[in-house]
C-alpha cells in the first residue's frame, strides 16, 4: 500500500463545483458503521467540524448491531461536515456519510455534486463496505479505498482487492483516521486519482 504521495494541486483537475468557490471540491467519506468516518472528518478538518451525534436511543440500539463495536456509544445521525485547504487556493468540503441503515435514503443527496469519495474499510469487517461500494459503483463515482488501522488482521492488498472486487485502477492506501496528516494524505491520494482520471479522459 502507498503511504508517501506527491501532492497535487486540485486546480490541475479543472473540476469545480457550480456556484461554489473556485477549486472547491466536494468529497464524501463513506463506509460501514464504526469504520472511522466521523473520526477522519474531525481529525482532518480545519474548521470545527459540524456533526450531529446523539447518544443512541434505546430504540436505535435495537435497530443496530453494536455488539461487535462495544466502544461505540454515540452515533452520527446526519452528515459529518468538515473543510480542508490543500495548497493555496483549493478547498475540499468533506461530508461523512451516515452509517446507519435507517439513514441510507440520504445517499442520493450526499452523492450529488460530489467529485470523489473515500471508502473506509476495517480489515476485521471487510464485508461492511459492500453497501457503500455498491452505491458508489451505481453512481459511477470515482473513489479510493483507505484501510483504517484498528489493529485487525494485516491482509495483503490482493486479499482486500479480492474481498471488495476492486478494479486494478482503484487506489488502495492505509491510514489512521485519528491522525490529521495521515487523513490528509488520503485526501491527497483521492485528488491525485481524480487528476489521473481527468487526464485519461482527455486523451
Ligand atoms: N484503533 C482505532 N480506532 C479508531 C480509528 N478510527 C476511529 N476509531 C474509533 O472507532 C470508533 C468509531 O469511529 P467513528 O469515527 O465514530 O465511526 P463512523 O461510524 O464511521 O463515523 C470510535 O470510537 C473511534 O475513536 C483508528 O484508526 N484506530
Ligand atoms: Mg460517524
Amino acid at each position: 500500500m502507498t503511504r508517501a504521495m506527491r501532492a497535487v494541486h486540485p486546480a490541475e483537475l479543472g473540476l469545480e463545483l457550480p456556484g461554489a468557490a473556485e477549486h472547491a471540491l466536494k468529497v464524501v467519506v463513506v463506509g460501514g458503521f464504526g469504520v472511522g468516518k466521523t473520526t477522519m472528518v474531525r481529525s482532518v478538518s480545519e474548521i470545527r467540524p459540524l456533526h450531529t451525534e446523539e447518544v443512541m436511543s434505546r430504540a436505535g440500539r435495537q435497530l443496530e448491531d453494536t455488539t461487535r463495536i462495544s466502544s461505540k456509544s454515540a452515533t452520527t445521525v446526519a452528515f459529518d461536515f468538515g473543510r480542508i485547504t490543500i495548497g493555496d487556493r483549493s478547498t475540499l468540503y468533506l461530508f461523512g456519510a451516515p452509517g446507519q441503515e435507517r439513514f441510507w435514503f440520504l445517499w442520493e443527496r450526499l452523492l450529488s455534486g460530489t467529485m470523489g469519495a473515500v471508502l473506509l474499510v476495517d480489515t476485521r469487517r471487510l464485508t461492511d463496505a459492500w453497501y457503500a461500494l455498491d452505491r458508489l459503483e451505481h453512481h459511477g463515482m470515482p473513489f479510493i479505498v483507505a484501510v483504517n488501522d484498528f489493529g485487525g488482521p494485516l491482509h495483503s492488498d490482493e486479499h482486500i482487492r479480492g474481498a471488495l472486487a476492486l478494479g486494478p485502477d482503484v487506489p488502495l492506501v492505509e491510514f489512521d483516521a485519528r491522525d490529521h496528516s495521515s487523513s490528509k494524505f488520503v485526501l491527497i491520494a483521492l485528488v491525485e486519482h481524480l487528476h489521473a482520471l481527468s487526464v485519461r479522459q482527455k486523451h
